[in-house]
């Protein structure tokens, strides 16, 4: 929400909706960067870890938006980008000096190889990931941006700053932390050259930086210096974990963090070519995967649940029908999300069912790896433009970025101003205005599950258990909590779809907890019919 009618939005403008967050039913908001930032990829790229952008306010309405929050019992975690920093933060601009700086050993320099790049590691965001510099005569390391060089964690000094910020914050009264991209930070000794794919000079060198040798000794000793000290909420970004990593990095006795975000539902439909190679995903693989986090972290370890954050794609275009069930479909998703064991996490306008944007031309973007992915496919190479705009509809991170629709007013009412960003023209329809007051909204459905979480047990403890692990449509299971057991089922397509209760449940329920459609009249469970996107939650006993 912008404030002031430059079209970005601030501070000011979050603290004016907290009402509408507190009717929503959150209890924690999970804030992107805010801090000082040249914006070279949304604020991950910080000038300065203790103050604020300017574009977003100053810190005084950081207090006054923490104090707004905390009056409403809302907790604040707030985002910690230390696996780099922006190329305009003053330790970098110390660092590139010289050899001897004393800031030279904060970030990661190297020597030329045989007039090239020191290894041939690929950049998240195309390219190299090592970019020359004059100075000195040496390159330097950045996984993401050339604007975001990577922080040495090797150096002692770099761990003190950062649990230094951290209490910065901290002290200020946050709840805590989302850590970008932490188990990036232990680099293997001697960053070997990774395998490229035949034909490519770069490739992925994942194996060299994800949950590398030192990652568990960085995070306990953050842990120890840090995190154990105050009663805040902490979840670690790490793409690539497995279950097993996950239980390292969120086990219940490891004294690291509380919970991940593991990626592998948001690889479904990529391709063998990776992110922009569009593949149709799976019903069966969402199954495996989902079931195998909810298994094998139990009792051990906490879940996080998300389909949807501000690099993903929206989750009612991407699983749902945002055409013809966009209502259906986006309470159908948020039934299979919620009623699962972890913390559910909502972005902004998920509530509304929010939708992709489709723009038109590659100038309407703003998002860094979009510009990068089309200079180096389009500008400078010979691919096929049509083919990757389609791809960026689909999969562009900048989905998740068009503005807040508020109301259906001029740009939503997000802004007095331009937006920084077009918005979604469906505003019109879509929007928190209208959903606040239509009782069947997908907003209100959201208000539900929130409130069924904070009222039942059996949401939190209550275990997980895939049934119908074969079916083609539908995805089901229950919850059980001693003798408590619920019954979850979602038909994922706009077909009808039969359900057969499995044998040894209750054929008869007790109560439909909640549901997408009018209610059924019967309780009998044992064949039910389900309608398109239809989501169904039985309390059986
Ligand atoms: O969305 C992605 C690109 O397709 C992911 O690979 C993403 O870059 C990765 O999950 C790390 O994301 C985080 O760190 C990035 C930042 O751009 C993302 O917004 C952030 O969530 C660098 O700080
Ligand atoms: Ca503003």
């Amino acid at each position: 929400m912008d404030s002031n009618g430059d079209g970005i939005g601030d501070l000011k403008g979050i603290t004016s909706r907290l009402d509408y967050l507190k009717e929503l039913g959150v209890d924690v908001v999970w804030l992107s960067p805010i801090y000082e930032s040249p914006n070279d990829d949304n604020g991950y790229d910080i000038s300065n870890y203790r103050d604020v952008m300017r574009e977003f306010g100053t810190m005084e309405d950081f207090d006054e938006m923490l104090s707004e929050m905390h009056k409403r019992g809302i907790k604040l975690v707030m985002d910690l980008v230390v696996n780099h920093s922006s190329d305009e933060h003053p330790w970098f601009i110390e660092s590139r000096k010289s050899k001897e700086n004393p800031f030279r050993d904060y970030y990661i320099w190297r020597p030329g190889k045989d007039g090239s790049e020191p290894n041939n590691w690929v950049s998240f965001f195309s390219g190299s990931a090592w970019k020359y510099d004059e100075a000195t005569d040496e390159y330097f390391l950045h996984l993401f941006s050339s604007k975001q060089p990577d922080l040495n964690w090797e150096n002692p000094k770099v761990r003190n700053e950062v649990y230094d910020l951290m209490t910065f914050w901290l002290d200020k009264g946050i709840d805590g932390f989302r850590m970008d991209v932490i188990n990036c930070i232990s680099k293997v000794e001697g960053l070997p050259d990774a395998t490229p794919a035949p034909g490519e000079k770069y490739a992925w060198g994942g194996e060299f930086f994800t949950n590398g040798p030192k990652v568990h000794e960085y995070i306990q000793e953050m842990n120890e210096r840090v995190l154990s000290k105050y009663d805040i909420m902490t979840v670690g970004e790490t793409g690539g974990v497995t279950p097993q990593d996950a239980q390292l990095y969120a086990g219940y006795n490891r004294d690291e963090l509380n919970m991940v975000f593991q990626f592998e539902h948001t690889d479904v439909d990529s391709g063998p070519g990776g992110k922009w190679d569009l593949a149709p995903w799976k019903l069966s693989d969402l199954k495996v995967i989902m079931s195998r986090w909810q298994d094998e972290l139990y009792g051990k370890a906490w879940n996080s649940l998300y389909l949807n954050n501000h690099d993903q794609p929206r989750s009612v275009s991407r699983f749902g029908d945002d055409k013809n069930y966009r209502v259906e479909s986006a309470k159908m998703l948020a039934t299979f999300l919620h009623l699962q064991q972890g913390t559910p996490y909502i972005y902004q306008g998920e509530e509304l069912g929010m939708t992709n944007v489709a723009f038109p031309s590659i100038e309407d973007y703003r998002d860094v790896e979009i510009h990068n992915l089309w200079r180096e496919r389009i500008v400078e190479g010979s691919g096929d433009a049509d083919k990757l705009l389609h791809a960026i509809h689909v999969k562009g991170r900048d989905n998740a970025r068009t503005p807040m629709q508020w109301d259906a007013s001029a740009n939503a009412g997000f802004t007095k101003g331009t937006p920084w960003i077009g918005m979604n023209p469906n505003y019109v329809d879509i929007n928190a205005k209208a959903a606040l007051e239509d009782p069947n909204s997908v907003f209100h459905y959201y208000q539900k599950l929130v409130d069924l979480r904070h009222n039942h047990l059996i949401m939190v403890y209550g275990k997980y258990d895939l049934i119908l692990r074969d079916h083609p449509q539908i995805y089901a299971y229950t919850r059980t909590l001693g003798e408590e057991v619920w019954l979850v089922i979602c038909n994922f397509y706009g077909d009808e779809a039969e359900f057969t209760l499995p044998t040894g449940l209750p054929e008869t329920a007790v109560e439909l907890i909640v549901s997408n459609y009018e209610a059924r009249e019967s309780l009998d469970v044992r064949r039910l019919s389900l309608r398109p996107y239809e989501a169904l939650v039985y309390k059986l006993s």
